[in-house]
């Protein structure tokens, strides 16, 4: 049986709970089976190490191995805080007017992705499976490839993938191309950043289909589809036992016993279109005068510089509680549980595990509502939520006043709909058809080379 090997940016202590969502996929996997290595970088910075050095940590977590390398600081600044934050995200978030694409920095994000290579190809095995994670991580196949790798590589984007004409302004996308094609399968979130990518591939490298997904260009095969990620519906509704899960509850659901509650969960970055969110809630307050002295909206975001200040607020009513930091998943639960309605409106985003987190906690007999953008990659599957226009205050303001006074039974036919997506959806199932199609890639190989043999 193969081992998988799993390659992120960041590596999770698969044995803790609550790890998150891609912790508990990558986890299960690794510790099934032939068990499994996964690796990346340690979080450290090195102020010794030169460019392009790091030193290996290894280290045994049940059935799985952690293997782990430093950077040294030229190498984070350049490849992780350069190219991979300041020009790919922004990039492939439609947003060239906030990209800069530094020479120097493209020069560190391939230096590390080498060096990642160089130490990664010394731990292989002859019939490792390989999953690679997200856009810091793109040129990795290619420099494994280099280094003589040929096993199965999988490549999975979390991020968009833009139409063509935003990537052709990327400098060098031509090597990004090439780079994809060192992979045997390339995963994205949605069927539109599928088409984003054959259309991309096809333009640009003269891709020619192969039938089933597959394309050939460069002299190699990939297969292209589509894997929206989920989340562990179960583990999440297990939290809500958690003292803490509990006491979140109780204490939000007596605070707001005469309030109409919204809640708003972010990591503050500007692809999650916060001040946009603020602004249709102030069109709701202005437009729609009962919600006065009655919604509230908590938003909580994780840290950075910015701050948002809190307006139209009274003695008794505040109504935009905004919570700068990090929350444990336990309360996030408690919270989206009070919740009337969540406002999940990104300006532009991979999928969006919150919007499926809030389906996954509602009372199914009495449920909140889900607002969510169009342009969330959960859009495509959770049709059934009030998708809006984030750039559109004024409309998402009517529909944000829809959902607070939407009917029982409409409330539970919805959520009904989109509790069983969520459910069937999940991150195992996400799992096992990613390496089910890597795997299956093997088989269409091995067909391809004996119709080629007797050819
Ligand atoms: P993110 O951009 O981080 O992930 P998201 O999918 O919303 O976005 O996942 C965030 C996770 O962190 C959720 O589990 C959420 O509960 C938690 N979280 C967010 N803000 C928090 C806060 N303030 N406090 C505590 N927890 C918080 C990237 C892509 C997404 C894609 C995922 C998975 O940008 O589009 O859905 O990867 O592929």
């Amino acid at each position: 049986m193969s081992r998988l090997v799993v390659v992120s940016n960041r590596v999770g202590d698969p044995r803790k709970p609550a790890a998150g969502g891609l912790a508990v996929a990558v986890g299960e996997s690794l510790a099934s089976g032939a068990g499994g290595l996964w690796f990346g970088w340690s979080g450290q910075i090195s102020e010794e190490a030169a460019p392009g050095e790091g030193e290996l940590h290894m280290q045994h977590a049940g059935r799985s191995t952690l293997a782990t390398v430093d950077l040294s600081r030229p190498d984070h600044d350049s490849y992780y805080l350069g190219y991979s934050n300041q020009a790919l995200w922004p990039a492939f978030h439609y947003r060239l007017d906030l990209a800069d694409f530094e020479r120097s920095q493209f020069e560190g994000y391939k230096r590390v992705n080498r060096m990642f290579a160089a130490k990664l190809s010394a731990l292989l095995r002859p019939d490792d499976v390989i999953w690679v994670h997200d856009y810091h991580l793109i040129p990795l196949a290619a420099e494994l490839r280099m280094l003589g790798c040929t096993q199965r590589i999988g490549f999975f984007l979390h991020i968009p993938l833009p139409p063509p004409t935003i990537l052709a302004a990327i400098p060098g996308h031509e090597g990004l191309m090439r780079w994809f094609f060192a992979y045997d399968l390339v995963g994205l979130q949605t069927q539109l950043d599928l088409e984003h990518f054959v259309r991309f591939i096809r333009d640009e490298a003269r891709a020619r289909p192969m039938g089933g997904d597959r394309y050939q260009a460069y002299e190699r095969t990939l297969c292209a589809r589509s894997f929206p990620i989920g989340i562990d519906v179960e583990e999440f509704q297990h939290l809500a036992r958690s003292r803490e899960a509990i006491e979140t509850y109780t204490t939000l659901k007596e605070e707001y016993a005469k309030r109409r509650l919204l809640v708003g969960v972010d990591r503050l970055d500007y692809s999650k279109g916060l001040p946009h969110r603020f602004r249709a809630f102030r069109e709701l307050l202005a437009n729609y005068p009962e919600n006065r002295m009655s919604a509230t909206l908590i938003q909580i975001a994780s840290p950075t510089r910015e701050s948002v200040h809190a307006y139209y607020g009274e003695l008794d009513w505040m109504p935009v509680r905004y919570i700068h930091r990090t929350w444990s998943r336990r309360r996030l639960e408690g919270l989206y549980r009070n919740a009337k309605v969540a406002l999940v409106t990104p300006l532009r985003d991979g999928m969006n595990l919150v919007a499926k987190e809030f389906i996954a906690v509602q009372d199914a007999e009495d449920p909140g509502v889900l607002v969510l953008s169009r342009f969330a990659g959960a859009a495509e599957q959770l049709r059934e939520a009030l998708l809006v226009n984030p750039y559109d205050t004024e409309t998402t303001a009517q529909l944000i006043q829809r959902a607070l006074r939407m009917p029982l039974e409409e409330r539970r036919e919805r959520h009904a709909a989109l509790y069983e997506r969520v459910r069937r959806d999940d991150v195992h199932a996400w799992r096992r058809a990613f390496l089910a199609a890597l795997s299956s890639e093997q088989a269409a190989d091995a067909e391809q080379e004996v119709a080629e043999g007797h050819a």
